[in-house]
C-alpha cells in the first residue's frame, strides 16, 4: 500500500485467519493490533487529508517526505498518521504464518557481521529492550550494502534516512501486552518464528 493514494484502504488481513500467528501471537493480540489499531490509523489519515487536497494525490511514501517539510503540529499528525500505517503494514507485511529460516545473501550478511543469525538475535533482542517507551526495531541495509539494526520512536520511519527496511517489528506494548505483559522480550523472541525471510531477503537485495 505503499503506492497507494488517499483514500487508503486497510488491506485484507495477510493471514488465514487470526489465531494463524499463534502461539506466537495471540488472536487476541492480532485482532486489535490489526482491526482497531492499524485500521484506526488509516481512518485517522483519511480523515486528516479529508480536508487537505493538496496531498490527496500524494502516495503513502511521498506524505511521509511531505510531512517531514510541514513545520507545527500538522505536520507532527501527518507525521503520526501517514508513519502508523506504512510502520503497520510494513510490520504485518513481513509475518506468515508458516515458520522459515534466514537464507540467502541476507543470511550470509548476518552471518559475515554478526558472526551468526543467533548473535544477530541477541543484538536484536538488546536493542528492542533498549527502546525506552513506545517504537520500532529495525534491521536495515545501509547504502553500502551493510546491515545494521536500529530503533524508532513513536511512528517515526526510514524515510529520509540512507537505510533501507528489511524487518520490522513493533515494540509499542500494545503489540505484545495482552499475551506476554511486560515481558518484551519473550514476545521478541518469539517473534522471528514469524519473519517471512523470503520477502526480507527481497528487501535486502533489492
Ligand atoms: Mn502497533
Amino acid at each position: 500500500m505503499y503506492d497507494t493514494t488517499y483514500p487508503f484502504a486497510l488491506p485484507p488481513l495477510p493471514y488465514p485467519t487470526y489465531a494463524a500467528l499463534e502461539p506466537y501471537i495471540s488472536a487476541e493480540t492480532l485482532y486489535y493490533h490489526y482491526d482497531r489499531l492499524f485500521a484506526g490509523y488509516v481512518n485517522n489519515l483519511n480523515n486528516m487529508l479529508s480536508s487537505m487536497p493538496s496531498y490527496q494525490n500524494l502516495t503513502l511514501i511521498q506524505l511521509l517526505s511531505a510531512a517531514a517539510c510541514l513545520a507545527g503540529p500538522t505536520g507532527t499528525r501527518l507525521c503520526n498518521n501517514a508513519g502508523g500505517v506504512y510502520n503497520h503494514a510494513f510490520y504485518f507485511d513481513g509475518m506468515m504464518a508458516v515458520t522459515s529460516q534466514p537464507h540467502g545473501q541476507l543470511l550470509h550478511a548476518m552471518e559475515n557481521q554478526f558472526g551468526s543469525y543467533d548473535a544477530l538475535r541477541v543484538a536484536f533482542r538488546q536493542a528492542a529492550l533498549d527502546r525506552f517507551g513506545s517504537g520500532w526495531v529495525w534491521l536495515c541495509r545501509e547504502s553500502n550494502g551493510l546491515l545494521r539494526i536500529m530503533t524508532t520512536p513513536y511512528q517515526v520511519t526510514l524515510e529520509g534516512t540512507s537505510c533501507q527496511p528489511v524487518l520490522l517489528c513493533d515494540v509499542w506494548e500494545h503489540a505484545y501486552y495482552l499475551q506476554y505483559k511486560n515481558d518484551r522480550g519473550a514476545y521478541v523472541d518469539n517473534w522471528w518464528n514469524l519473519v517471512d525471510w523470503q520477502r526480507a531477503e527481497s528487501y535486502y537485495t533489492c
